[in-house]
């Protein structure tokens, strides 16, 4: 058994018996009501998902395990000589609710640099897709190709019992997130990098570090700004598409692979982990369109009052359930003042911040004016060289697959059923609202 093993054995018994009170003691308690409007809109802030990595305030932005962003870049271990926080830490945090020392979070890096390989046909499967298939087409087919070497698909098929169906997710959780980065980097170079792949780094390089590496990025500080990266989008409670959409698969006791292929494929929406290069694309557009430059105040307003008024969104700004700037914008921010003040397309997102949310304001739709994460990554990620916005959803996925998989194995560990909602039709709602309406 592994460290991390031998801690959520020691962990789980409790949790289980705690869900089983609650259930036992308040079972017919009401957590929600659900109100036509939240019916007929996406179920925006109904209560309906048990998560346990992460919850997120409205007007604090996320809290990892209790924790916010501010506390955790400066609580987690760092890589030697660097500033940002270890993936690895935030993994360990996420999946037992404590933080790491630093010998957690290397032992962890330890074994998903142990784990690293390729399956030899996932590559012959990714080979067979067009060169320019969109890069989370080959993320999604490459997660499901890997499939086959599912530990929890085959303990399954032979008889586990259901309260030990946490390992082989934890196993196959641990095998997936070594092997990303391999996948990613391999996606990257073949589509990009005219197919010339490149080896892993010696194996006391961390993970992201060697990520950096196998993508092809020598500067230390693109492995600080991937670190960042993968930290700060990791989970984000439960109700987002992606994360929601692991959940209800694995519901099914579909395995880790298939139902992380499922989050992935909703993380490709637009309106959701595909904004980060929508948000670049607005960007670059704009500079160009009004003549290159940082363009002036006045300019970017109207630009971004025409794009509203022709019935498109603003990529970056808004969320479904923040209320504020979100800190893993802020967070980015930090790290682009502290790197690049004097880049040209830090400046102009700069200057964005401060115009979009007074005219989305005044167009009175959006519910939150405010940058949201997707706001600030491409630009970062320009300035090291990394200009190709199509795969930016990409380094969003890898790093989602450690939130959405430290929840997978609690689903598993505290035994929650296949998710099965009950649908009524407009026509059992019209006739709802007549029997509610009092006759005159
Ligand atoms: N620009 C223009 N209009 C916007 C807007 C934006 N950035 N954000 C919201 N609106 C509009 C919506 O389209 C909606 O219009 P409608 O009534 O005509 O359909 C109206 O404002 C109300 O929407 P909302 O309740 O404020 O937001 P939502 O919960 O329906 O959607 C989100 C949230 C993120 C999809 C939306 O803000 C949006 O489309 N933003 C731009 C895309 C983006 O940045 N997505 C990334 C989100 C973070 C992530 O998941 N990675």
């Amino acid at each position: 058994m592994t460290p991390l093993e031998k801690k959520l054995a020691e962990m789980i018994p409790s949790v289980r018996e705690e869900r089983r009170a609650l259930a036992r003691d308040h079972g017919d308690e009401a957590v929600a009501t659900v109100s036509i409007t939240q019916l007929l809109g996406g179920l925006r802030g109904v209560r309906g998902l048990v998560t346990e990595t992460s919850v997120l305030d409205p007007h604090e932005g996320i809290r990892f395990r209790g924790h916010t962003i501010p506390e955790l870049l400066q609580r987690l271990p760092r890589a030697q000589g660097g500033t940002q926080p270890l993936p690895e830490g935030i993994f360990h945090l996420l999946l037992t609710g404590e933080l790491p020392s630093r010998s957690d979070a290397m032992e962890i890096s330890a074994e998903w640099r142990r784990r690293e390989r390729l399956p030899e046909h996932v590559t012959r499967v990714i080979d067979a897709v067009p060169r320019d298939a969109h890069p989370m087409t080959q993320l999604t087919i490459g997660i499901a190709a890997m499939q086959t070497e599912s530990v929890f698909a085959r303990r399954y098929r032979e008889g586990i019992e259901r309260a030990q169906l946490w390992e082989p997710t934890l196993e196959d959780a641990m095998t997936l997130i070594a092997r990303l980065p391999l996948l990613a980097a391999y996606i990257y170079r073949r589509s990009f990098r005219g197919g010339e792949h490149l080896p892993a780094a010696d194996r006391t390089l961390d993970w992201a570090g060697n990520f950096a590496r196998m993508l092809g990025f020598e500067d230390p500080g693109f492995a600080e700004l991937l670190r960042l990266y993968l930290f700060l989008l990791s989970d984000h409670e439960g109700g987002n598409v992606s994360a929601h959409t692991v959940h209800l698969v694995g519901s099914a006791l579909s395995d880790p692979y298939l139902a992380l292929s499922a989050g992935m494929n909703g993380l490709a929406g637009p309106l959701h982990g595909l904004a980060n290069q929508e948000a670049l694309r607005f960007i670059l557009e704009m500079r160009d369109r009004l003549g290159g430059g940082v363009p002036a105040r006045a300019a970017i307003e109207s630009h971004v009052r025409q794009t509203l008024e022709t019935g498109r969104v603003i990529p970056g700004y808004g969320h479904a359930v923040l209320r504020t700037t979100d800190p893993r914008y802020v967070a980015q921010r930090n790290f682009a003042l502290a790197h690049m003040p004097d880049d040209e397309l830090f400046r102009i997102v700069d200057a964005m911040q401060e115009i979009v949310p007074a005219v989305l304001r005044r167009h009175g739709k959006a519910k939150s004016p405010w940058p949201n994460v997707d706001a600030h990554t491409g630009v970062l990620l320009v300035h090291y060289g990394l200009e190709e916005h199509d795969f930016y959803t990409v380094l969003f996925g890898v790093s989602r697959a450690l939130g959405t998989l430290a929840s997978l194995v609690w689903d598993r560990a505290l035994g929650l059923p296949i998710e099965r909602p009950k649908s009524v039709s407009l026509e059992w709602l019209r006739e709802h609202v007549r029997e509610m309406t009092p006759k005159a």
